[in-house]
């Protein structure tokens, strides 16, 4: 495979400034036919062959200017169809053959049920036509679908649908124009019988925009949320970013298989089923949030992606951390804003910073890669949004807005880099950037250290940081990290209010004087950039911060780090050997604190009483023992638990009396103490909660108490658990997303046999190995959700996923790499864990064959 490196970017030596795309769908095969005006780039290379992508495939015919081209003309090849000598400027035509129906790669044209569908992020095109598949050819197209009638009555593609008409012998055919330039990527083409739900949006400027969304027919029920939720996107990005919709119609079409959760396609977004679906009976409040914000993120796309787009896909998080930033705000504005920010902070730090602490350490702007559907990652998106975050905090809210106006303004209908966004918010907001811009460069976590050194009312505050080596990348250089500060005084008053301070060098002191005694520090308030802080309060400090801070990041945080200090010493004892500590005093006097004294916002109240994840726990030990982590964590839960059970019960008695189910912050924060409450009781079999759940299970009036039910009996075995996972696979048998919390609760049981459990759902009639949705349920639900399970000491957890990662690669490359990205940070394991892992990725290394799969392997295994 040939590595790409952003060094090398040459702009393209051809453009095409107009596309006619006529599909014709057949029963079995599709045929295309492609014609554009091509003419030579003036700021490209002097090539005298022009080379255009193309995969799997089969070539009917090209012809330049209506002359059929002879062989000696062009050279077709497993990936490319190169013209020899083309002329400066003339009208090309290719005619191709594609097998949508046998596609289980889910890129370019497949089937996804009775669906026919595109997706082209990020080199999907070139499986339907030889093209320049990269986003700075940018072109205008007009698309042709001929189909079946009755097979695909509805017809779709990007733009405003210009005619409509029969193609004779029961077909019929749609004609759309897309008045905007756009990249490849972004082309849509959907053909089906489907089911549409319509509503309208008026904006500010009086256009109505018609808001369509499709689904297989019997779902439209599903899609009110999704519905209105992209209506409240556009209302926010009106009133946020001053940006109006520029088409007449948007449409979305939800389909069952779907690599990823959904694409920004021009005017004709395809999403994943589990981003559109939500009601009450079938999905949680976490499902209602996620439909919420990613109909939300693909709409913000439109502006920050697809009017400027990026100019090769090194740039991606020109357009994803930008719009992940937009999808951020957003959801915050939606309500519960600390709890929101919390729930950004914990994927950054339990997702992103393992991934820069691991083998596929990569900095937010890549600088190679071989396989670029690897590079759809949480630093990309994540914490490229944190970075755009960054830039927000320190021009202030008004000032960036302006500065990305200003940005989408100069650049509209352009292909560009992140350079050049970072140089239009320097030239709107004044800012200096120059070192900032080594947030995009390096990779890997930066390590803020904080020391306090008190003395006669003056607190001098010594701020340092360095950054570990990362792949590629064995010296950092200083980076410039905010970081957000407050004092509080022994009676949790704040006595210093919040102040940025910069830190751009390996160290650096701030003085505060005229303190009255030693004040607690509260350090990166609301999380002002994604480093890993050290900073070691004393219990007392901790449980004064979890008490009164009144940023709810730190508060939450300060509880996080009580809890760890049980947590690490409890992984410490019993990977030597010894016994579990018990919690001290302190720690239950913050939790009794709490509980007498929780904050209004109930989900904070929820998320301060959760322990750190596993993962979280992991990031403390440079090698984690793995199933000692997983016993301090049972421990400290069933101390908890059992000093707290009463204020458990009633907390779970007071939900009880709920009224019926309604998706706002309110009413999803009171299910989240509910379900925290049910965890906790689980945790020691408390009297009288099997029934409870039980019962839960089968009346409650929604998915999220239903689920806080099935999850607390999940780790109790007996009579009561396996009635009620049975119960609800008869119930939701024909729901295939609630059929992935089934397989998903059953990869998470603890139980012995769990690998021999999951493989036997790999059988069952339930389970589909070609649907993306159900192997993350199943296989990604063990992986990630079963540490017991995936790390058991037989490597029967390695060996599992192992060989469905090779079934899979031959299949879905995509999402095969993904799964075996599982077992790449096996160094960051203790032995004999890390030892097995290792050995299962050279298993997989063995077994497959696709670039995507190998590249994260060889990664994975590389010195
Ligand atoms: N562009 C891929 C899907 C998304 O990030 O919106
Ligand atoms: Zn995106």
């Amino acid at each position: 495979p040939q590595r790409k490196y952003r060094a090398d970017y040459q702009p393209p030596a051809w453009l095409i400034d107009d596309v006619e795309l006529d599909f014709d769908i057949g029963s079995a095969q599709t045929h295309v036919r492609a014609t554009h005006s091509v003419r030579r780039n003036p700021e490209g290379p002097a090539a005298e062959d022009w080379r255009l992508d193309g995969r799997d495939m089969t070539l009917v015919s090209v012809a330049i200017d209506g002359r059929r081209l002879g062989e000696s003309e062009y050279t077709c090849g497993d990936s490319a169809l190169v013209l020899h000598g083309p002329p400066e400027a003339f009208t090309l035509t290719v005619e191709t053959r594609i097998d949508p129906e046998h596609n289980l790669s889910l890129e370019g044209l497949y089937r996804s049920g009775d669906i026919l569908c595109t997706q082209c992020e990020a080199t999907g095109f070139s499986r339907i036509t030889y093209f320049p598949d990269r986003p700075d050819v940018m072109s205008r197209y007009v698309t042709r679908i001929t189909a079946d009638a009755q097979a695909h009555p509805v017809l779709l593609s990007n733009g405003d649908c210009v005619e409509t008409g029969s193609a004779g012998a029961g077909r019929h055919y749609a004609v759309f124009e897309d008045p905007f330039v756009k990249p490849c990527y972004l082309f849509a083409l959907v053909a089906g019988d489907l089911g549409v739900l319509r509503d309208s949006h008026t904006t500010p400027s009086g256009r109505t925009i018609d808001l369509r969304l499709y689904t297989e027919h019997g779902n439209e029920d599903q899609c009110a949320h999704a519905m209105a939720s992209l209506k409240q996107a556009m209302v926010w990005d009106e009133a946020t970013y001053g940006l109006e919709y520029d088409l007449d119609s948007y449409a979305i079409v939800a389909v069952g298989s779907f690599n990823m959760g959904a694409m920004e396609n021009k005017s004709l977004n395809v999403f994943n089923t589990a981003c559109i679906f939500a009601a009450p009976e079938t999905a949680t409040d976490d499902d209602f949030a996620l439909v919420r914000d990613v109909v939300a993120h693909e709409y913000f796309h439109n502006y920050t992606g697809n009017r400027v787009t990026c100019r090769d896909w090194f740039q991606l998080s020109l357009k994803e951390g930008l719009t992940v930033h937009r999808e951020h705000q957003f959801a915050i504005d939606q309500g519960s804003p600390g709890v929101t920010r919390i729930e950004q902070v914990r994927a950054i730090r339990e997702v992103q910073f393992p991934e820069d602490a691991g083998p596929r350490a990569h900095p937010v702007r890549p600088e190679s890669y071989v396989e670029m559907n690897n590079f759809y990652t949480i630093t990309v998106y994540h914490k490229g949004a944190e970075l755009i975050r960054m830039m927000e905090a320190m021009a202030g809210r008004d000032a960036f807005i302006a500065g990305v106006r200003h940005y989408l303004a100069k650049h509209d209908g352009q292909a560009v880099t992140i350079e050049d966004f970072v140089v239009a918010i320097e030239e709107s907001t004044g800012l200096d950037l120059a070192q900032f811009r080594r947030w995009y460069a390096q990779a890997g976590t930066p390590r803020v250290g904080v020391q306090t050194d008190y003395r006669e009312g003056a607190l001098a505050l010594t701020l340092t940081q360095s950054t570990p080596a990362t792949p590629g990348q064995p010296d950092k250089a200083a980076f410039d990290i905010p970081v957000s500060v407050a004092l509080f005084d022994e009676a949790g008053r704040m006595v210093r209010e919040p102040e940025v301070l910069r830190l751009d060098t390996a160290q650096a002191e701030w003085c505060f004087d005229g303190l009255a005694g030693e004040p607690t520090v509260s350090a990166l308030r609301g999380f002002t950039a994604p480093v890993r802080l050290d900073h070691a309060p004393d219990d007392a400090a901790l449980a004064r911060l979890m008490a009164h801070d009144s940023d709810p990041v730190c508060r939450w945080d300060a509880a996080q780090s009580l809890f760890l200090k049980t947590l690490v010493a409890g992984v410490a004892a019993r990977s030597g050997g010894e016994a579990l500590p018990e919690p001290s005093e302190r720690l239950f006097e913050a939790i009794a604190h709490l509980l007498s004294n929780p904050p209004a916002d109930r989900a904070l109240l929820a998320a301060m009483l959760t322990l750190p994840s596993v993962a979280r726990i992991g990031e403390e030990f440079d090698a984690i023992d793995i199933h000692a982590v997983c016993a301090a964590r049972d421990h400290l839960k069933q101390a908890i638990a059992t000093r707290f059970l009463e204020e458990f019960e009633a907390l779970r008695a007071d939900h009880a009396a709920l009224q019926a189910y309604v998706f706002d912050v309110e009413e999803a924060g009171r299910r989240r103490v509910f379900r925290l409450a049910l965890d906790y009781l689980a945790a020691v079999d408390a009297p009288g909660l099997r029934e409870c759940a039980l019962e839960l299970s089968r009346t409650a009036d929604n998915m999220t108490d239903r689920m806080a039910a099935l999850e607390a009996l999940r780790d109790l075995p007996g009579e009561a658990r396996d009635t009620a996972l049975a119960e609800f696979a008869e119930r939701w048998a024909d729901y295939p997303l609630v059929m992935d919390k089934w397989l998903r609760l059953q990869a998470g049981t603890r139980r012995a046999d769990s690998v021999e459990q999951v493989t036997a759902l790999l059988d069952d009639a339930r389970f589909d190995f070609t649907n993306p949705n159900r192997v993350r349920a199943l296989l990604g639900g063990f992986a990630r959700g079963n540490p017991a399970g995936f790390h058991r000491a037989d490597s029967g957890g390695y060996t599992l996923i192992a060989d469905q990662v090779v079934r899979l690669d031959a299949l879905n490359p995509q999402l095969a790499a993904a799964l075996a990205g599982l077992l790449t940070p096996w160094r960051r394991h203790a032995e004999p864990e890390a030892s097995a892992m290792r050995a299962a990725l050279a298993r997989v290394g063995e077994g497959v064959h696709s670039d995507n799969t190998r590249e994260i392997v060889e990664a994975g295994l590389a010195e």
